[in-house]
């Protein structure tokens, strides 16, 4: 890990190597149902097509979980309490932290933890000179592998971490639970947990919203075949595959695919990967929970739900949970 400081953000630095990048890839190839992580998404050009994802109308999740964060910003920070230590997991543009920024009694700290550096340095750079006041701890890592949480210059009272946007459901269950223990250990006894949850409903709505009609989310699937093309010097045609997003009802879940068109072979760091027409990668999946559901999820790993709240429709849900 390195450290280095840009202006009033110390920046700690676990950034997944190309090696790294490589052999995730290759194994998601390889896998005879084909898939590639979703964390992948977010290079300089996907993180600019995500943020223009979220102000789609068809995608309701973050303009719902903003509404939420605005209309009860004041009960969530007195829950929170004075002099945390605010953790945010996946903090892209920081823009929802900046509501409860100016709610929070003396904030600690704010660790933003992102794997896009560029994406990480920038929000947490523009943040840190609109507060000038709070130690802005950034960590750039796969938050899914191991690293260290930076201790702020003086003492919180409390840790608490914010993993806003319903992040959480691009995790499987089993490792949703998994991640949600290393979590509490970090927040401690007397930490909490602000997390949103994008909750079941009609897939009337749910499909719209991974398959926009301007296409930026199919753009978006799409990057991650140029990613590749870029950073590992792949040769993928990206007219050879289309953007597919379903949602899965027994399973909870969006399924977003890419689908090869025709019969082709992509060469990737010395393997040949072939595609049959028809053949599909799997590239995310987007779990919805009910909010009892994720209660019992979220209890096997050691958190205890303290308040939920919703928007009138029901849409998401903002949870705030406390380690047992
Ligand atoms: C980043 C996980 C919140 O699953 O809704 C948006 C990512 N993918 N459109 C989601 C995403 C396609 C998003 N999260």
């Amino acid at each position: 890990m390195k450290i280095s400081v840009h202006g009033r953000v110390t920046l700690y630095d676990y950034e997944p190597t190309a090696d790294d990048v490589a052999g995730e890839v290759l194994r998601g190839l390889a896998a005879p149902d084909k898939t590639l992580p979703c964390k992948l998404f977010y290079d300089a050009r996907g993180s600019e097509l995500f943020e223009q994802i979220c102000a789609l109308d068809e995608y309701y999740p973050t303009r719902t979980e903003l509404g939420i964060l605005q209309e009860y910003g004041r009960q969530i920070a007195a829950l929170i309490g004075p002099r945390v230590r605010l953790a945010e997991l996946g903090s892209g543009s920081s823009t929802k932290t900046r509501l409860l920024l100016d709610r929070l009694a003396d904030p600690a700290a704010y660790v933003p933890i992102d794997i896009s550096r560029v994406q990480l340095l920038e929000a947490a750079t523009a943040l840190a000179a609109d507060y000038p006041d709070l130690p802005v701890l950034a960590v750039c890592a796969d938050y899914t592998q191991p690293f260290e949480l930076p201790e702020p210059p003086t003492p919180a009272a409390r840790t608490v971490a914010f993993f806003p946007g319903s992040t959480i459901g691009n995790l499987e269950p089993p490792d949703a639970v998994r991640f949600l223990r290393r979590v509490a250990k970090w927040c401690g006894r007397g930490g909490g947990l602000l997390l949103g949850v994008d909750l079941k409903k009609d897939r009337a709505i749910l499909e719209p919203a991974y398959d926009d009609s301007r296409g930026v989310t199919a753009a978006f699937n799409l990057n991650l075949l140029e990613r590749i093309n870029r950073e590992l010097g792949a040769d993928f045609q990206l007219d050879g595959f289309r953007h597919r997003a379903v949602y899965n009802e027994d399973r909870g879940r969006i399924e977003m695919h890419l689908d090869s068109l025709r019969p082709q072979t992509v060469h990737l760091l010395g393997h040949d990967v072939h595609f049959a027409e028809g053949e599909t990668i799997d590239t995310e999946h987007s779990y919805k929970y009910d909010v009892e559901e994720f209660e019992r999820l979220a209890g096997r790993a050691g958190f205890e739900m303290v308040r939920v709240w919703t928007d009138p429709r029901r849409l998401f849900g903002v949870l705030y949970l406390t380690v047992a």
